[in-house]
């Protein structure tokens, strides 16, 4: 019996639905600690708090880069073709590399930096694991793009996460051009929960980690929402890191330049937002995508 038929938890931000629905205002925080609770000072977290998201340029300094583009390189190298955790774009260049922290060590130990995990926490204004984690390779000439989309939605729907209480890092290898596939944000759409229609079918990461067409706005509410929020290209030089909050609306354009837009994303969740039942899909992904035990990535309590 499918879970939706007898799921009688309360859906705050029902979505995937028969039929279009209104949009939905946010009905959590954005930002859940203070200054005094981490490295962001309120300027900052002001900053977060109303656009929902926030760059911080050196966050892995040049000595890390070029060992983590070299682990980059052996993760492409040792690749095993059956591995599930690893996405292919459909020329068969490398997309995306899910759980990159259990392939290399020195990639699990950017999670732990001063200027990465206490940042997380901070957000957060709690402890904090990893829901999920994954390089986005965006190879040159041949990254295809990420469609419009916020990743609460898919996490909501399909991996169960009851409310806007996580925040991704995405700290840029390589250089993030306006030309070779950064991220686009919609500043401040993370105040809005936008339902889609369309029920997501089994299995839907097979298909949804290489083109996503399930759980994205149609067009209408997409102008809707970039005449109202407008759009920002974010861009910057390898160890700029970009902070967003899980509902933003955002996006990334295909990448036909000679430069890889490479970038590891780190979703960090609260311990006090763990997974549920999914709430509009028939089974939960697999823990690849969505960490289910959070004491298999929890970190120590840092100091604050
Ligand atoms: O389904 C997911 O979890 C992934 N999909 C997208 C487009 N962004 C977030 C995440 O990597
Ligand atoms: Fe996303």
């Amino acid at each position: 019996m499918s879970t939706q038929q007898f799921d009688t938890r309360i859906d705050r931000y029902p979505t995937r639905l028969e039929q279009r629905s209104e949009p939905i205002p946010r009905q959590e925080p954005t930002v859940w600690g203070a200054a005094s609770n981490g490295p962001l000072d309120d300027s900052e977290l002001e900053t977060h708090s109303t656009n929902g998201y926030l760059v911080r340029p050196e966050t892995v300094g040049g000595d890390w880069l070029s060992v983590l583009r070299d682990e980059l390189s052996c993760l492409d190298a040792d690749a095993d073709p059956s591995d599930p955790r690893i996405i292919r774009e459909p020329g068969g260049t490398i997309r995306s590399v899910f759980e990159p922290h259990r392939f290399s060590e020195v990639i699990g130990e950017v999670i732990t930096l001063d200027t990465v995990l206490p940042v997380a926490r901070q957000l957060l204004g709690s402890d904090v694991y990893i829901h999920q984690a994954r390089v986005n390779m965006m190879p040159g000439f041949t990254g295809t793009g990420f469609y419009w989309h916020s990743d609460f939605e898919t996490w909501h729907a399909e991996d169960g996460m009851p409310a806007m209480r996580a925040v991704s890092c995405s700290i840029a290898l390589t250089e993030n051009f306006p030309y070779n596939g950064s991220l686009m944000v919609m500043p401040g759409s993370h105040r809005t929960f936008y339902p889609c229609i369309g029920a997501t079918p089994q299995n839907n990461h097979a298909s949804s980690l290489i083109k996503q067409e399930i759980g994205v706005p149609d067009q209408a509410t997409l102008t809707e929402a970039a005449a109202r929020y407008g759009i920002d290209q974010v861009t910057g030089p390898a160890g700029t890191a970009l902070w967003f909050d899980s509902n933003v609306m955002h996006g990334s354009g295909s990448n036909i330049t000679p430069f890889p837009r490479s970038n590891i994303f780190l979703v960090f969740n609260s311990v006090d937002n763990q997974l549920v039942a999914p709430y509009r899909a028939q089974a939960p992904r697999p823990s690849y995508l969505a960490t289910r035990n959070s004491e298999l990535n929890s970190f120590p309590t840092l100091a604050t």
